[in-house]
C-alpha cells in the first residue's frame, strides 16, 4: 500500500494552510511533515537545515509535497499539482478561466509577500499601506461573485482565504469591516464541505500553530 502524501512545512501556517485547505477540501489524506523551529534567542533552523539536502528534493525548499516517488518544493505549483490530480475543476475549466486563476494567484501572492515580510521585521505600517494600496483591486475584481474566478471555486480561493485570514489578524478584524464583501467571501468560503469540518475540527493544525516564524515580530499566539 502506497504511503500517504506528506506536506513538509514549519510548524506555522505560512504557505501550507492553504495547501492543507485545499487537501482537506479535496477529501486528500496526508500527513503534516513540521519542522519546529527554536525558541528566542536562537530561533534555531537546524531541525530543518540538517534533513533539507537529504530529502531528494530538486529544488530543497519548505513547503515540500512527497506522492509516492514524486517529491516537489515551491507552493503555487504545489496547489496546481494537488488540484490537477485530485480536482482539476480547481484549475478552472478552459484556457482563459484558467489564466485568469493565475493571474489573481500573482496579484494575491505579491499581496501575500508584501504582508508577510513586513511581519518578520515588525514594520505594521509597510502592512497596512500595501493593504490599502492592492487589496481593493482584488475586492473589486471579486465584486458579487461568489469565488474569486467566478461562481466555482479554484484553487486560489484557498490562497486568498488564508491572506484574509491573515490580513484580518493583522488589522484586528478591521479588513473584514473596510470591505465587508470579504467578510461575506470568507465566511461563505469556511463553510464549504470538507474545508469546513477541518476548520471546526479540535484538532486544525492551522488553528494551533501562529501565521509566522518565531523570530516574527507581528505573529499571534493561537
Ligand atoms: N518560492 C517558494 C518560497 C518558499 C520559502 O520562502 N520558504 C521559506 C518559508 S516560507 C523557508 O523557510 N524555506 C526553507 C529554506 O529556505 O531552506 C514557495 O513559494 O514555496
Amino acid at each position: 500500500k502506497m504511503s500517504k502524501p506528506q506536506l513538509g512545512y514549519w510548524k506555522i501556517r505560512g504557505l501550507a494552510a492553504a495547501i492543507r485547505y485545499q487537501l482537506h477540501y479535496s477529501g486528500v489524506e496526508f500527513e503534516d511533515v513540521l519542522y519546529e523551529q527554536g525558541d528566542a534567542p536562537d530561533f534555531d533552523k537546524q531541525v530543518w537545515t540538517d534533513k533539507k539536502f537529504n530529502l531528494g528534493l530538486d529544488f530543497p525548499n519548505l513547503p515540500y509535497f512527497v506522492d509516492g516517488d514524486f517529491k516537489m518544493t515551491e507552493s503555487i505549483p504545489i496547489h496546481k499539482y494537488v488540484a490537477d490530480k485530485w480536482k482539476p475543476e480547481l484549475l478552472g475549466k478552459d484556457a482563459q478561466h484558467r489564466a485568469t486563476v493565475n493571474m489573481i494567484a500573482g496579484v494575491v501572492s505579491d499581496v501575500k509577500g508584501g504582508v508577510t515580510g513586513p511581519s518578520y521585521s515588525g514594520e505594521k505600517d509597510t502592512i497596512l499601506k500595501i493593504v490599502k494600496d492592492k487589496l481593493p483591486a482584488i475586492v473589486s475584481f471579486l465584486g458579487a461573485n461568489k469565488f474569486l474566478a467566478g461562481d466555482a471555486v479554484t484553487w486560489v480561493d484557498f490562497y486568498f482565504y488564508e491572506l484574509i485570514e491573515l490580513i484580518s489578524f493583522v488589522t484586528e478584524g478591521q479588513v473584514l469591516k473596510d470591505y465587508p464583501t470579504l467578510e461575506g467571501y470568507s465566511k461563505n468560503f469556511a463553510a464549504l464541505p470538507g474545508l469546513k469540518e477541518y476548520l471546526e475540527s479540535p484538532t486544525c493544525l492551522d488553528r494551533q500553530v501562529p501565521f509566522n516564524n518565531k523570530h516574527a515580530k507581528i505573529n499571534n499566539k493561537p
